[in-house]
């Protein structure tokens, strides 16, 4: 996990500047981002239901054990909700352990809305269906409660090796 993000350009002095830079500062000419947080980045391949899969694509994001750090929790599911009313639900077990994000940049820019921008769940091991674009929370629940496509035929589950794709898969 990297803690600091990229760091500062290069210095520049200014006479313009005199007399507004406080002592020990320079003026730069970007907008340096130095972020001091637990931001991932991750590399993986992604499965959507419909057949297509993705290789190698790269997020920046929080890790769900980031989010439920010091929660205290007897729940064994979670129904991950959505600006819109989407809601898809998971294992407490399938978003914790480093395998699931929350996710904000994709390919290094910040995520495109149509993707689920500002940020989307990321669950790279299950079909696409269970990362929620534009997540707005996570429930945890005792009982493992359908989402909407789980409401409408797709699998409770969705794991992609095991093919479970829908009800009776
Ligand atoms: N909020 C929300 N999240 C969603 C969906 C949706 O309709 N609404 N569709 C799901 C489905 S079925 C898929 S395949 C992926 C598609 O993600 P993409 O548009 O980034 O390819 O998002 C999932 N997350
Ligand atoms: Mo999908």
């Amino acid at each position: 996990m990297s803690f600091i993000s990229r760091g500062f350009r290069g210095k520049r002095r200014d006479t313009a500047a005199a007399g507004r830079v406080p002592p020990g500062q320079y003026v730069v000419e970007d907008f340096p981002v130095l972020s001091a947080g637990p931001t991932e980045q991750v590399t993986k391949d992604i499965h959507c239901v419909t057949k297509w899969t993705k290789l190698d694509t790269a997020w920046t994001g929080v890790s769900v054990d980031t989010i439920l750090d010091g929660v205290d929790t007897a729940a064994e599911y979670v129904v991950a909700f959505s600006y819109g009313g989407y809601t898809t639900n998971l294992p407490l077990e399938d978003v914790t352990g480093g395998k699931a994000w929350v996710a904000f940049e994709f390919d290094g820019q910040p995520l495109h809305p149509e993707h689920g921008g500002p940020a989307r769940l990321l669950v790279p091991h299950l079909y696409f269906w269970k990362s929620a674009k534009w997540v707005r929370g996570l429930r945890l629940v005792n009982e493992d409660q359908p989402g909407f496509w789980e409401s409408n035929g797709y699998n409770m589950y969705g794991d992609p090796w095991r093919e479970q794709r829908y009800w009776g898969d």
